[in-house]
């Protein structure tokens, strides 16, 4: 198995992201897709080569395709998926292909492109191309232009993709939504955008409301708890990596109840697409904060300037925080009665049970619990390194993922030597994650 390949697999098994729901032959598609994708070693290098970079969705895989003709065929299978979004909770989510968000799918301008959609849900739904100019036949609103996909029914979607540009797919039910059905679709277009990127990410924006001990989250709820870019809240986001020097391109949707300011540290970016495509390079400014409401997309590139790791992350304060629910009971209401010992002992039991060892928190002053106010972020700074291990996140300082909660994630921007250091670590796979992949199957 190449080490591509194997990574892959090894991603879709650590993140319940890819493949898990798939049949053997779409694995086998998947296989060959990989294959033909270019070689990781070569992407972000600032050679030219006229061909497209694909974009990357860090913990989420590609849905492969096959060739009818001229016709690009892919199979999406909406289905309940079992979610790790966060090394110590599982949610119950629904999503595509045993994905949540589902698998992205990448095509080019002027594509004929045919889905073949399957509903493996215990209720009707159907499939929404969000801000693709379609025959309305095609456009997936149940009752209005077409039947709702019934349970263990298939539906088969057909048509040319004269855009380019950042676009989702979601089920247009708004429960359905809320509970994960969502995954890109991006059209690349048919000359390379100028100038041209060197990386490109894709970040899905999303909201969860899961009370304490339960796995199903409350799709009607307007207050959320827990917070993910592309399903899994920070530490357990992979970092991007990006060659000092390059041009990255971030591309960011939002499908959810709440907007989300994006903020990058350390760089200013300009906003290079939206929901509806490429920009005008006129209409470029400076900044380091997008605001990407919900239904939006927004495409920022910048110039990976600066060696370090940077964060990118929701700046609304509470979507910077995981739950802490199930650590703390109900931190909002009762933060009062915590005690050092008290949270020290019950992040001690919550390591047992995911199986890290070093329990973190941040020193308290001496009086600590005399002070009106005390605690707010003393006891949720909780390194768990050992447990996210993985290339992306090589020679981070120790507890590095004490300061990474919620919507939250980090561009790394590697000099040549660490980067392609990094590489290798991913071309040969992390032996931890291995390790990891072995416990849970
Ligand atoms: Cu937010």
């Amino acid at each position: 198995m190449s080490g591509t390949r194997r990574r892959f697999f090894q991603d879709a098994a650590i993140f319940g992201a890819g493949l898990m729901g798939m049949s053997k032959s779409l694995e086998a598609q998947a296989e060959k897709s990989m294959t033909m994708r270019p070689h990781e070693m070569n992407r972000g290098r600032s050679a030219s080569t006229g061909a497209l970079l694909p974009m990357v969705t860090p913990d989420v895989a590609d849905l492969p395709h096959e060739m009818d003709g001229g016709v690009k065929v892919f199979h999406l299978v909406a289905e309940p998926v079992k979610k790790k979004i966060a090394p110590f909770k599982t949610i119950d989510a629904w999503g595509y292909n045993g994905s949540s968000p589902g698998p992205t799918i990448q095509v080019q301008q002027g594509d004929r492109v045919r889905v073949i959609f399957e509903n493996r849900l215990p209720e009707s739904t159907s499939l929404h191309w969000h801000g693709l100019e379609i025959p309305i036949e095609q456009d997936g609103v149940p009752y209005i232009s077409q039947k709702p996909v019934a349970p263990g029914e298939k539906y088969v979607y057909e048509f040319t993709v004269h855009q380019e540009g950042t676009f989702f797919y979601h089920a247009h039910s708004a429960m359905q939504e809320m509970i994960g059905q969502i995954g890109f679709f991006v059209a690349h277009p048919q000359k390379e955008y100028k100038p041209r990127a060197d990386h490109d990410y894709g970040l899905i924006l999303q909201e969860w409301a899961v009370l304490p001990s339960n796995t199903v989250p409350n799709t009607a709820a307007m207050e959320f708890n827990w917070l993910t870019f592309n399903g899994v809240s920070a530490p357990m986001t992979t970092p991007l990596l990006a060659r000092l020097g390059s041009r990255v391109r971030l591309r960011i949707v939002n499908l959810g109840m709440d907007h989300h300011p994006i903020h990058l540290h350390g760089h200013q970016f300009v906003v290079t697409g939206t929901e509806g495509g490429r920009a005008p390079e006129s209409t470029w400014y400076p900044m380091n904060t997008v605001l990407v409401g919900v239904a939006q997309a927004r495409v920022v590139e910048f110039e990976a300037k600066y060696p370090g790791a940077w964060m990118i992350h929701c700046h609304l304060p509470h979507h910077m925080m995981n739950s802490m629910m199930d650590l703390l009971r109900d931190r909002q209401i009762e933060t009062a009665d915590q005690t050092d010992m008290k949270a020290m002992s019950q992040m001690e039991s919550l390591a047992k049970s995911v199986g890290f060892e070093n329990v973190h928190h941040a020193p308290i002053a001496q009086n600590a619990e005399s002070v009106p106010g005390f605690p707010q972020d003393a006891f949720m700074e909780m390194g768990m390194d050992e447990v996210v291990e993985k290339p992306e996140t090589y020679g981070l300082l120790k507890n590095w993922s004490a300061g990474m909660m919620g919507m939250m994630t980090m561009v790394r921007v590697l000099p040549e030597k660490e980067y392609d250091a990094i590489m290798v670590r991913k071309e040969m796979g992390n032996p931890s994650a291995q390790e990891e992949h072995r416990h849970e199957s």
